[in-house]
C-alpha cells in the first residue's frame, strides 16, 4: 500500500486530471469528489475512479469544459442541464436554486440532465444536511443488474441517498446502490483477483458466480433484497429517468457503445425545510428524531455513515493508504 496525506492524494487527483485535458472547473470538482470517497474509506468511489474519468474522455464520452445551463422549471424544480460534463458541476450550479426554492416551499427538487455520473451520492446529501435540509438522491447507471427473477441486465446499480441533519451532531446519512454491492466494489476484488461473496451476481445462465469476471463481462449483478431492491431499482429508472426527461440505465449502456465510460443520464435530488414543515414546533420534533437514533445506538446497532465517519477522523490524521497498483496506474496517467 502507498501512504498519501490528503494534500498529496489531492494534487495528484488534480493535475491527472488537468493533464488528460479537463478544465480547472472540472478538475477540481472531480478532484474534491474523489478525494472525499477516499478520506471516508470509501475506495469504490475514491481515487480509483480517476482511472474512469480519464477513461470516458479519451472515449469522447464527457464534455472537458461543459458548462452547466441553470433553468428556472417551475417554482419548485430547478433544472439543470450538463451538457455532457461531470454530474459533480451540474450539482454546484444547481445547488443555489434548490436551496432557495426548498426554503421557500417546503420541498424542491433539483433534477440534472445530460451528466456523466460516477460518485457517490452522500457527498451532494451532506451539502444538504450542512444547510439544515432533509435530503434524498437518485440516479440510474447502465444496466448492469438483473431484476429479481430474471437474468439479463436491465437496471443500472442505482443509488438511493437520504440525509438527516442533526444540530451539532454528524448527519444521519445512508447511501446505498440497489444492487446488492456497488459494481465499483466488483471492479476492485477484480482488481485485486479476489472471489466476490455468493449473492452479488449470477453468470450468463443466471446462475451464482463468485467470479468477478464472469459477473462483470458475461452475466448479471443482483439486486438487494430480491424483489424489494428490484422494485426500488425500477423506480429510481422511472423518477430519474423518464419523470426528467432522461435516458434509462439500458438507454444510457447504449449510449456508451462499448467504451466502458461512466454512465451519461440524469440524477433526481429532493430537499425538505423542517422549518416550512414544522415552524415553530420543529426544534421540539427534531428532539424526537434523537430519540430514534439514541434508539438504535443504545443497542449496540450503528448507524449508516458511522464507519464513514470514523474513516474521516482517521484520514484527516494519518492520510489515506492506496494499492500500489493503484498508484501506478493513477501515475502512468501523468505521462
Ligand atoms: P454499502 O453497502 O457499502 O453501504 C451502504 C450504506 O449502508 C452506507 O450508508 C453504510 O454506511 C451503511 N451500512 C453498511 N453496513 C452497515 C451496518 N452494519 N449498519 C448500519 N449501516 C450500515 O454501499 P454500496 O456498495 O451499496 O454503495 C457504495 C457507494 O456507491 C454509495 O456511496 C453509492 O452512492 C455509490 N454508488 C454510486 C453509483 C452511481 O451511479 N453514481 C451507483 C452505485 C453506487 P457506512 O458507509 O458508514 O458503512
Ligand atoms: O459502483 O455501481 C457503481 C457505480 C456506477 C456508477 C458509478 N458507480
Amino acid at each position: 500500500m502507498i501512504r498519501l496525506t490528503l494534500a498529496e492524494a489531492r494534487e495528484l487527483a488534480e493535475s491527472i486530471l488537468l493533464h488528460n485535458g479537463f478544465n480547472l472547473a472540472h478538475a477540481q470538482a472531480v478532484t474534491a469528489t474523489v478525494i472525499a470517497g477516499e478520506r471516508d474509506g470509501c475506495a469504490s468511489h475514491g481515487l480509483y475512479r480517476v482511472l474512469g474519468c480519464v477513461n470516458s474522455l479519451r472515449a469522447g464520452k464527457v464534455s472537458a469544459d461543459a458548462e452547466p445551463q441553470v433553468i428556472d422549471q417551475a417554482p419548485s424544480i430547478v433544472r439543470v442541464d450538463a451538457a455532457g460534463g461531470f454530474s459533480q458541476l451540474a450539482f454546484q450550479a444547481g445547488l443555489p436554486s434548490l436551496m432557495e426554492k426548498t426554503r421557500a416551499n417546503g420541498i424542491a427538487a433539483l433534477a440534472i440532465n445530460h451528466c456523466v455520473h460516477f460518485s457517490a451520492l452522500w457527498v451532494e446529501i451532506e451539502q444538504l444536511t450542512a444547510a439544515g435540509l432533509v435530503a434524498l438522491a437518485c440516479n440510474p447507471s447502465h444496466a448492469w443488474v438483473a431484476p429479481a427473477g430474471g437474468h439479463q441486465p436491465v437496471f443500472g446499480t442505482n443509488p438511493i441517498a437520504f440525509g438527516w441533519p442533526r444540530p451539532g451532531k454528524d448527519p444521519f446519512v445512508f447511501d446505498f446502490a440497489t444492487s446488492a454491492i456497488a459494481r465499483g466494489d466488483i471492479e476492485l476484488h477484480r482488481r485485486a483477483g479476489k472471489a466476490i461473496p455468493e449473492g452479488w451476481g449470477v453468470d450468463g445462465q443466471g446462475q451464482p458466480s463468485t467470479d468477478a469476471n464472469v459477473v462483470l463481462d458475461a452475466g448479471a449483478m443482483l439486486t438487494f433484497g430480491g424483489h424489494k431492491g428490484s422494485a426500488l431499482a425500477a423506480m429510481v429508472e422511472l423518477i430519474a429517468g423518464p419523470l426528467i426527461g432522461d435516458l434509462t440505465s439500458a438507454e444510457s449502456l447504449a449510449y456508451d457503445a462499448g467504451s466502458k465510460s461512466s454512465p451519461y443520464h440524469g440524477e433526481l435530488i429532493i430537499a425538505f425545510d423542517p422549518q416550512r414543515f414544522l415552524g415553530g414546533t420543529s426544534e421540539q420534533h427534531l428532539a424526537r428524531a434523537e430519540v430514534l437514533f439514541e434508539s438504535i445506538q443504545g443497542q449496540g446497532a450503528r448507524l449508516p455513515s458511522q464507519r464513514r465517519y470514523q474513516a474521516r477522523a482517521r484520514s484527516l490524521e494519518e492520510g489515506v493508504q492506496i494499492p500500489e497498483g493503484l498508484y501506478n496506474d493513477l501515475k502512468a496517467l501523468l505521462g
